[in-house]
């Protein structure tokens, strides 16, 4: 790769995966990044891959996702492949030494995480970023902030509502943890600088409008290292809309995320608001400048954002939770390694957005 602080042309990226949030991906990139360019996507799926290609200039379209990695002009990589998929393209792409955005989660288990860990540090320098989005969502980004100020004192608890209108077809149980709550694990991370211990998962009666054999929804419960408890009411068949809400409760005070997000209005009938209708469009903003950050990282020659040890963290509370949901009531603690001092350099993205 050229040396990116020398170099003006825009950055050459492949995109792994070109479902909703890979094709999501390429559009930002091409129409809204500034300093990048897709150069390759790949897709297992290859009418989905040629018409994600056919759309973007000198773009070639890849069945075979390493064989992207590969392709003329590629510097960087975008993943956005299904978490199983994740780990084979993060070692192939630190085999060739690219920088890395993987979608969240980073892989599903600990033990697949930690290979990448390892993979990683044998490489000699970080170069992969993790896709948790909401530390870029404004919103979130000011909540941190205020935490971090020490106004309202020592967070006691944390309240969280997940809620999607339909799960994607191919969610079962472990998704909620895994593909959902991960979300809630690493903002329960980044906002309270704390780890999670223990996981405890009850589960009401399932809606009957969840699809067959879908625990749906589930209510899990996070202890922190310094006893805060953060609850997350995970419900991915709601059927109205996508939410995301929190609240933290600090000794001094609290402070309110998510609630009214878009266009509210008053008329002769009352009040209301829009609800987002997906992650896409709710998240869209922080999509932007997460993408932006790292497209602008690399071509500093950085690595910035989560971490893959903030992923192995994820993944390890996640997997004390997957085991937690078949205990319900019964509280899981976390098997978490120690930090290598590899990952010890604090991200440096951690400001309010630019204007916020
Ligand atoms: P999707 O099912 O819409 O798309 C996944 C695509 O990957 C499909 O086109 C599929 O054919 C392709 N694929 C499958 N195996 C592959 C492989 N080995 N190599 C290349 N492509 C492969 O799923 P999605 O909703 O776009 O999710 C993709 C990733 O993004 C997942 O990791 C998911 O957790 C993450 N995600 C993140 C957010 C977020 O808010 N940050 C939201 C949704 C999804
Ligand atoms: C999806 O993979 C995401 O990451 C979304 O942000 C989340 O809301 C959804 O539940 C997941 O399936």
């Amino acid at each position: 790769m050229n040396h990116p602080s020398t170099r003006r042309a825009p950055l050459g990226v492949a995109v792994v995966g070109t479902g909703a949030m890979g094709a999501d991906h390429v559009r930002r990139l091409t129409e809204v990044t500034s300093g990048a360019r897709v150069v390759a996507v790949a897709d297992v799926d290859a009418d989905r891959v040629a018409a994600v290609a056919a759309a973007v200039d000198d773009c070639t379209a890849h069945t075979d996702p390493v064989a992207a990695l590969d392709a003329p002009g590629v510097e960087a990589v975008l993943v956005a492949s299904p978490g199983p998929a994740h780990e084979a393209i993060l070692l192939a792409a630190l085999e060739r030494d690219l920088p890395v955005l993987c979608e969240k989660p980073l892989t599903p288990d600990p033990a697949s995480a930690l290979r990448v860990l390892a993979a990683e540090q044998r490489l000699g320098h970080r170069r992969i970023q993790v896709g948790f989005m909401r530390r870029y969502d404004a919103e979130y980004l000011r909540l941190r902030a205020l935490l971090a100020a020490g106004t309202l004192g020592r967070p006691l608890m944390f309240h969280c509502r997940h809620r999607n209108a339909a799960p994607h077809p191919s969610f079962v149980d472990a998704m909620l943890i895994n593909d959902s709550v991960a979300h809630e694990i690493d903002a329960t991370r980044w906002l309270l600088g704390q780890e999670v211990t223990a996981v405890t998962v009850h589960r009401p009666t399932p809606s009957a409008h969840a699809p067959t054999g879908l625990g749906d929804p589930q209510l899990v419960i996070l202890r922190t290292a310094d006893g805060a408890l953060v609850d997350v009411e995970i419900f991915v068949s709601c059927g109205f809309g996508y939410q995301v809400q929190a609240e933290v409760v600090c000794e001094r005070g609290t402070a309110r995320i998510g609630e009214a997000h878009g266009l509210m209005t008053n008329t002769a009938a009352g009040w209301g608001g829009a609800i987002a209708p997906d992650f896409v469009e709710r998240f869209a903003d922080a999509y932007d400048r997460e993408v932006q950050a790292w497209v602008d990282a690399t071509r500093r020659g950085e690595t910035t954002g989560a971490s893959a040890w903030d992923g192995y963290a994820s993944a390890a509370v996640c997997a004390a939770g997957v085991a937690a949901q078949r205990t319900p009531g019964e509280s899981v603690p976390v098997a978490l390694g120690d930090r290598p001092p590899f990952y010890d350099d604090p991200p440096s993205h951690d400001g309010p957005p630019s204007g916020g």
